[in-house]
């Protein structure tokens, strides 16, 4: 399949999903061949290879693997037309490997969480045929990511950039979901963690660094131009990107529609410290706080609505779209800002999340 600029991005400088979907698809064709050549490995344990990889790559939004490749063209500082098809590809199997990441992400999260459904279908580990595999299934999902790496990248100078800043990155995030659990496992007052402080730490950790700064340094490391001064800037707005992008996810899980995002809320049931919590704690009355203390946290159907009516009764919705203008603003006059390097990449992800609903 051959790659060009023309094919790969719109008039608007996006990438077609539908070619970049066409990537996979050769990666994953590739890699069985790979493992049918390196391992006395029989037909059903290739199969469940590729169901599962199938079942959890390609089916997402596509951001943050669309990201890197965009990051990479916007900063490789040349016109688009010059980017060589070599380049393109490689900048797409690091999108892909995003992607992978993610995958493994969401497979453990889900069992974590226990979620029932992820982009419309049901999760991963609660397929019949799947059931608790999944655990082993996520890890082989990780491993694509450094066995891609090494095919395709070990020749390269940047290759250890690149495994060093996904394992980096994935230790973040793994911090990140023990931070997020703790409330949930917490055997003292967990209300007691319900702050902004620990809200945005778990944020940083568990979202920012992957869905956000992971896209963006690759395609600046790809391109050549990871300099420390450049990346310590793009941190610090993928930390902010991160936390506007974790609060609406928050927001959604309760007042999202499912058919949209594909996912049924869980946080009230598993006593996440999430945006809604927070900020419902600071503007609840003594009594609201009561109700919340005895209903949050609890598998139980009316329990859940008690908490979602006191989110409503207390203005929630109408603050969430407060901090949602607020903070939509307040990045992009730091984007705006920024000098030495493009804009644009940065610009088109703020504005593909702003109001998102899903
Ligand atoms: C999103 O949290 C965070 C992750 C998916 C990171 C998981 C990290 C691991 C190391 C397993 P979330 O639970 O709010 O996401 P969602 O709402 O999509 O379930
Ligand atoms: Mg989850
Ligand atoms: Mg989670
Ligand atoms: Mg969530």
């Amino acid at each position: 399949m051959s790659l060009t600029p023309a094919s790969l991005f719109d008039s608007s400088g996006s990438v077609r999903k539908e070619v970049f979907l066409r990537v996979y698809e050769s990666i994953i064709e590739d890699e069985l061949k790979d493992f049918e050549a390196s391992y006395r490995i029989p037909s059903f344990a290739l199969d469940q290879i590729k169901f599962c990889s199938d079942y959890n790559v390609p089916h997402g939004k596509l951001q943050r693997g669309t990201a890197v490749v965009e990051c990479f063209c916007a900063f490789a500082n040349l016109s688009t037309e010059a980017l060589s098809e070599v380049d393109l590809r490689l900048a797409c199997i690091l999108g892909w490997c995003v992607e992978w990441l993610q995958a493994f992400f969401l497979v453990v999260d889900d069992i974590m969480d226990s979620s029932q459904t992820r982009r419309g279908r049901k999760c991963y580990y609660l397929l019949p045929k799947v059931g608790m595999n999944a655990i082993n299934d996520s890890m082989i999902l990780q491993s694509f990511i450094y066995r891609l790496l090494y095919k395709h990248f070990h020749k390269l100078d940047c290759y250890i950039k690149l495994v060093d800043i996904f394992q980096q990155v994935t230790f973040v995030t793994e911090l990140g979901q023990l931070l997020d659990t703790g409330s949930q496992n917490a055997t003292e007052d967990s209300f007691s963690l319900f702050t902004q402080e620990n809200l945005e730490r778990i944020y940083d950790y568990k979202t920012g660094n992957y869905t956000f700064y992971l896209p963006f340094a690759l395609g600046l490391i790809l391109a050549g131009k990871d300099d420390d001064e450049t990346l310590k800037k793009v941190y610090s707005l993928c930390m902010e990107l991160g936390r506007y992008f974790q609060a609406q996810d928050d927001y959604l899980d309760c007042f999202g529609d499912p058919e949209v995002t594909g996912k049924i809320g869980t946080d009230i049931e598993d006593n996440k410290c999430s945006w809604l919590i927070v900020n419902a704690l600071l503007l609840c009355s003594p009594e609201q706080v009561e109700t919340l203390r005895e209903c949050y946290g609890k598998r139980d159907r009316s329990c859940v609505e008690q908490v979602k009516n006191i989110f409503r009764n207390v203005g929630l919705v109408e603050r969430f779209e407060e901090f949602e203008s607020r903070m939509y603003s307040t990045i992009r006059e730091h984007i705006t800002s920024l000098d030495n390097i493009s804009k644009a990449p940065f610009l088109r992800i703020l504005d593909s999340l702003y109001r998102r609903k899903k």
